[in-house]
């Protein structure tokens, strides 16, 4: 076998076969590999005259294949696959080779296993990557980690490969050290299942108190999607919602079981929020919502419970709904990704990353399943200000969600006195509310500890920490 190939896959179901054509349209050679052998001969029948592809049986053939320094990528299923496939070609690897694991693994395996291999003389560059089959065929956007040197040798080629934004700029940046990529991938994914629920949530307004049809909320989705909205998920939204089932001719959104998943990213993003302290309500809140909907025995047996039954509204007052859920739908929005971002702050104070929140929302322009014309806005809102606290605290933002307040109540009310459940909505309000409240009741919430645990509160008239002796004659003393 000569060493011919520039790069790499190995694992070659759907994401890695894509992948692996997708860097062979863009001209590098591609050694490939899989467990089942069958795969990769599969991909080179269908494929093969796309691009140059070298098809190897064994993990010694694929790593002689490879032109040094090697760079594997590595497409597995996350988890125990990852770490079988390393064992199985690390020992195989030089000093100065690179190992990319391209699966939806857990920032903390990353971080693990790049400490491993570093050691070994091994790069490990952890990369998150979005945008599904399609996206990894024809430019996914592409987060990866590791060392700053792996990404000299392997930046090139991702930038090649990368969906590109509509300034022309290649979706993929050297997001930080070791776990970053996979960290930022992760967060990437908690922001898009908030996304996908306050969607939902538009859909389920529209549907009960404005009265629509999924076909004219279709039509209200694609008239959004030329405003400021203008995203992937709301262009897909407006297809779903117009498919009409061609078994019984009835909407499609009406024949699909009403039961999400929800495993993997979206979970971890809210259990690492929770460890960081970072209050990430909105996304947490697309989680439970998902995990509700998939209680099915606790929703049968709750649904003779009282409430309102949702009356539509008249077609005038319908359309001017509609405009509320769209100011409503946007301000939660800007609230969903002020929370990932502050996540993402807090993971990169955390773990030493110095990540650049600007760059991250700009490789999320193109290519993933959050992308949107919104985040060229958020990136010049950290380009412009790179410590900037919070979102909201940008003056832009600040200003629309001023301006959209207002409707952004008036559909909750609504959503309240009707009975339709929006918990993104409410949470990301309420967030909002909180953020800018002169006082909370945390006040009393450390009253109340300190009653019963004697775990001391602070005063806002003088330094200190304090303790009253609830017990005895309540005199405060000094703690
Ligand atoms: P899967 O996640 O379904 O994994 C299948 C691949 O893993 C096959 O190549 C299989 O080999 C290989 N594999 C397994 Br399973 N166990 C193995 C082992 N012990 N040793 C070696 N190989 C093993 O594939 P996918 O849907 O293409 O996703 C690949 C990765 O990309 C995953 O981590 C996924 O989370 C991530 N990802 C997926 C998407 C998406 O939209 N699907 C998007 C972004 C990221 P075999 O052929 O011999 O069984």
């Amino acid at each position: 076998m000569s060493t011919t190939a520039q790069i790499g896959v190995t694992g070659l179901a759907v994401m890695g076969r894509n992948l692996a054509r997708n860097f062979a349209r863009n001209g590098y050679a591609v050694a490939l590999h899989n467990r089942t052998p069958a795969r990769t001969r599969e991909l080179v029948e269908e494929f093969g005259q796309e691009g140059t592809f070298v098809p190897t049986e064994s993990a010694e053939e694929f790593v002689a294949a490879l032109e040094r320094p090697r760079r594997l990528v590595v497409m597995v299923k996350a988890g125990d696959p990852t770490d079988a496939v390393i064992s199985e070609f690390a020992p195989l690897l030089e000093d100065g080779d690179v190992i990319i694991d391209g699966g939806n693994a857990h920032f903390a395996d990353t971080r693990r296993r790049e400490q491993e291999l570093r050691e070994r003389g091994i790069h490990f560059v952890g990369t998150g990557i979005s945008g599904g089959e399609e996206g990894a065929l024809h430019g996914p956007s592409i987060m990866p980690g590791g060392s700053k040197e792996s990404y000299a040798s392997l930046g090139p080629m991702l930038e090649r490969i990368a969906a590109q934004a509509d300034d022309g700029a290649p979706c993929v940046t050297h997001v930080g050290a070791d776990g970053a990529g996979h960290f930022v991938k992760m967060v990437h994914n908690g922001i898009e299942y908030a996304d996908m629920q306050l969607i939902g949530e538009a859909y389920q307004l529209l549907r009960d108190v404005g009265g629509y049809s999924p076909d004219e909320i279709a039509g209200i989705f694609r008239a959004w999607n030329t405003g400021r909205l203008d995203s992937y998920l709301i262009e897909i939204t407006a297809e779903v919602l117009s498919h009409v089932d061609a078994a019984t001719g009835r909407p499609f959104v009406d024949v699909v079981a009403d039961r999400a998943e929800q495993k993997g990213t979206g979970r971890w993003t809210v259990q690492l929020a929770l460890e960081l302290g970072v209050p990430v309500s909105g996304i947490a809140e697309a989680v439970f919502a998902r995990s509700l909907s998939g209680h099915t025995a606790l929703r049968e047996a709750s649904a003779q419970l009282a409430g309102p039954t949702p009356q539509a509204l008249g077609p005038t007052e319908a359309a001017t709904f509609a405009d509320r859920v769209e100011q409503a739908l946007y301000a939660s929005k800007i609230v969903s990704y002020t929370q990932g971002f502050h996540e993402i702050a807090a993971g990169s104070a955390q773990y030493d990353w110095n990540l650049d929140l600007g760059a991250i929302a700009s490789i999320w322009r193109g290519g993933c399943i959050i992308r949107a014309a919104f985040l060229d806005r958020i990136r010049a809102a950290y380009d412009s200000r790179p410590d900037l606290p919070s979102l909201l605290a940008d003056a832009e933002f600040a200003e629309e969600i001023a301006e959209a307040q207002d409707d952004w109540r008036a559909v909750l009310v609504a959503a309240t006195e009707q009975g339709v459940p929006a918990p993104g909505f409410a949470a990301a309000l309420s967030y909002y509310d909180a953020l800018r409240a002169d006082r909370l009741p945390a006040a009393l919430t450390q009253g109340q500890r300190d009653f019963f645990g004697a775990h001391t509160y602070r005063r806002t008239d003088r330094d200190g920490t304090f303790h009253t002796l609830w017990g005895g004659d309540r005199t405060e003393v000094e703690a």
